[in-house]
């Protein structure tokens, strides 16, 4: 803390900068004049929170959310705009791509969806009301399913299915995903379980967090569910994202061998939105890389994006990684993937997510007609 403190001292330049408590600090630039300047003033901020810092040898990696209150239009006493600020700060942490926030009158209600969300939460893991929808991916070109990724859902008693975009983000950072992640594990092997029992073994990827993947119980945790419900080599893949092994590589390498270990499978997802290095993707032990979404979007517009696609395939190749097409909504997307060598993708152009049950007709379905080119269910999860 001390170290970041330091750093944050010399970035503020000639802003006043106090610490507010837990991981927050509240900066006063008088010098800035509008809104450009401030967003600008922010960004600096970001970019020199992320530089890498060393501790003992290791390189740590930091992230940061900007909340942006302006004097007087979004307050008239320090109370009001720190505390608009800081609802800003909060939506910037709903944001998957914006780390600076300003101030919004409509933000007020969503600071406090943020708190109902977190209590709420709590009940949710008294009662477990979480669940997984899964979404096949399939081998081109022949559509057939080749494993699934299981992505949660929480069953709000009032609010209906809520998607993870509205609450991994709080979950991640009240440290609520650790409960939750360890509930949802436990129902997904309960979801195995069954589908076992009716003689479907599908592979199945799960999504992990940083939070979780960093926490120093996850290893033991997984192993301890793996010993009461062993599962065949292969059949579980981690999902984990660039941020992740970029904290600490000695530490990444030894958990991912650890994990590998118990035939569980290690996939990068999100692939190219982080800090990917190419060095480290050639020291760690992984399996597979999914391609974001944003570059097969843009591919077909953008011979860069394409530039870039090509040289995560080459990539893919050279090191022997499987390679999967996230997002696939087109045709003409398909085409592009598997021109450049990908041959496995997903996207609501197969399947979108579905319940358990559902997966089990469809597959059960493919197994019947020994065909391998199930209909793509349009059922929204
Ligand atoms: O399904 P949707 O696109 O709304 O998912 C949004 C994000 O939530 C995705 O980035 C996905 O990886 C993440 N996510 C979905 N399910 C889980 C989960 O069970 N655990 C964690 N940590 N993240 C999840
Ligand atoms: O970050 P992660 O890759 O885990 O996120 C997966 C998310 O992408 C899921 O929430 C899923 O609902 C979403 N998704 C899956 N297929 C498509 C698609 O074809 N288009 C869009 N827009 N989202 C998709
Ligand atoms: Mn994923």
């Amino acid at each position: 803390m001390r170290k970041i403190s330091r750093l944050l001292l010399k970035s503020v330049g000639e802003g006043y900068i106090s610490r507010f408590g837990g991981d927050e600090f509240v900066i006063v630039a008088h010098h800035i004049k509008g809104p450009d300047e401030a967003a600008e003033y922010a960004e600096k901020i970001i970019s020199d929170l992320e530089q890498p810092f060393v501790i003992d040898e290791h390189k740590l990696y930091l992230t940061g959310s900007i909340g942006i209150s302006f004097y007087p239009d979004d307050g008239q006493n320090s109370d009001e705009l720190v505390k608009n600020a800081d609802a800003a700060m909060y939506q910037s942490k709903l944001e998957k791509h914006s780390k600076v926030y300003f101030y919004q009158p409509k933000l007020a209600k969503h600071a406090s969806t943020f708190i109902s969300i977190e209590s709420d939460l709590r009940k949710a893991i008294e009662n477990n009301e979480f669940e997984f929808h899964y979404q096949p991916k399939v081998s081109l070109p022949d559509k057939s399913i080749v494993g699934v990724e299981a992505l949660a859902r929480w069953k709000h008693p009032t609010r209906g299915m809520v998607p993870p975009d509205q609450f991994i983000p709080v979950a991640e950072e009240t440290g609520l995903i650790l409960p939750i992640g360890e509930l949802l594990f436990s129902n997904m092997l309960d979801d195995m379980a069954q589908w076992q029992q009716h003689g479907i073994n599908i592979p199945v990827a799960i999504n992990i967090s940083g939070r979780q993947f960093i926490d120093t119980k996850f290893c033991e945790s997984l192993e301890q569910k793996l010993a009461n419900f062993p599962l065949p080599t292969n059949q579980l893949q981690v999902e984990i994202t660039e941020q992740v092994f970029l904290r600490n590589l000695d530490e990444t390498v030894a958990k991912l061998r650890r994990i590998k270990n118990h035939g569980v499978t290690i996939a990068i997802d999100d692939f190219g939105t982080g800090y990917s290095s190419l060095n480290y993707i050639k020291m760690l032990p992984i399996d597979t890389i999914k391609i974001d979404r944003s570059f097969v979007v843009g591919a077909s517009e953008d011979p860069k994006d394409l530039a870039v696609l090509k040289a995560i395939a080459s990539l893919c190749h050279g090191l022997s990684l499987e390679m999967i097409a996230e997002g696939i909504e087109t045709e003409a997307q398909q085409q592009l993937i598997q021109d450049i060598g990908c041959y496995h993708a997903q996207g609501f152009l197969f399947h979108r997510p579905m319940p358990a049950s559902d997966i089990e007709s469809l597959l059960g379905t493919c197994k019947k007609n020994n065909s391998s080119t199930p209909q793509p269910a349009n059922r929204e999860a």
